[in-house]
């Protein structure tokens, strides 16, 4: 498909089975969905802070996390859960949205079955080579200035280089170390509004899928060298497990007495 036909979603994608993306969530505020997340804990969701911030939109008890569906429009689908915390990074920046990432506390446990898991984060120095495919899944327009679909859809996108993605001919000095570019660079295949928040996962050798990224920005959607940009989620893990224990505890301390890089 060409960057000029609209006949397919997410932008350029296929319409997801239920299940196959067991963390993804949908986050509603006063019943309609706005943004994507991904499911990191029961009682956990990563999401983009730009969800919450550019708007405004920050009172907890707006906010549901509906999981276990793929239909956003069945209002039957999908189980429900209210939020307690909505915690955005400290650093976020609504100028050039830096640290575009946030972590959303439910009130109570997201019961885990069938189709309902956490998604993996990735390891400190876990890297996600350029040329990777990877998968970014979401509710969000199906093209540019399009509407939201009410099927949840899947694109397959490839990583690019951070050094090509500086480039002045894509996004220049806008591109900071927490972001990272994903989609095709001839267009046609990407994330758009209403995907924001929703998760880039990469299979990992290992075989299980890895949190590389959140949706966060891009110029327009599917268009040539104006890839989508994601939150970069290792050089934010400090932050992430400040809130989220996990089995890996013992080797982040290790780390974390070392210098911080950001
Ligand atoms: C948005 O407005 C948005 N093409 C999300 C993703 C992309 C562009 C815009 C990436 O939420």
């Amino acid at each position: 498909m060409n960057a000029g036909s609209h006949g397919s979603r997410i932008v350029g994608g296929t319409e997801a089975v239920k299940g196959q993306w067991g963390w993804q969530t949908s986050l509603q505020y006063r019943g309609k969905h706005v943004c994507g997340g991904a499911i990191v804990s029961p009682r956990w969701v990563i999401t983009a802070a730009h969800c919450f911030i550019q708007y405004n939109m920050k009172l907890e008890s707006d906010w549901i996390v509906v999981v276990d569906t793929v239909s956003v429009s069945d209002l039957s689908q999908g189980k429900r859960y209210q939020t307690l915390q909505i915690n955005s990074h400290p650093r976020f920046s609504l100028d050039n949205n830096d640290y575009d990432l946030c972590l959303l506390h439910t009130k109570t446990e997201i019961e885990m079955g069938d189709g309902v898991r956490p998604v993996c984060l990735p390891r400190l120095r876990e890297s996600f080579p350029p040329g990777s495919s990877c998968w970014v899944t979401g509710w969000g327009y199906t093209r540019e200035g399009g509407s939201v679909s009410s099927h949840l859809r899947q694109a397959s996108v490839q990583l690019i280089d951070q050094a090509v993605c500086s480039q002045p001919y894509v996004y220049g000095s806008q591109l900071t170390p927490r972001m990272l570019c994903a989609g095709v660079m001839e267009g046609g295949v990407d994330s758009c509004q209403g995907d924001s928040g929703g998760p880039l996962v990469c299979r990992s050798e290992a075989g299980d899928w890895r949190l590389a990224g959140v949706v966060s920005w891009g110029e327009g959607c599917g268009r040539v060298n104006k890839p989508g940009v994601y939150s970069r989620i290792t050089p934010l893990l400090h932050w992430i497990h400040q809130y989220i224990s996990d089995e890996n505890e013992e080797s982040l301390s290790t780390v974390t007495t070392q210098s911080d890089p950001f």
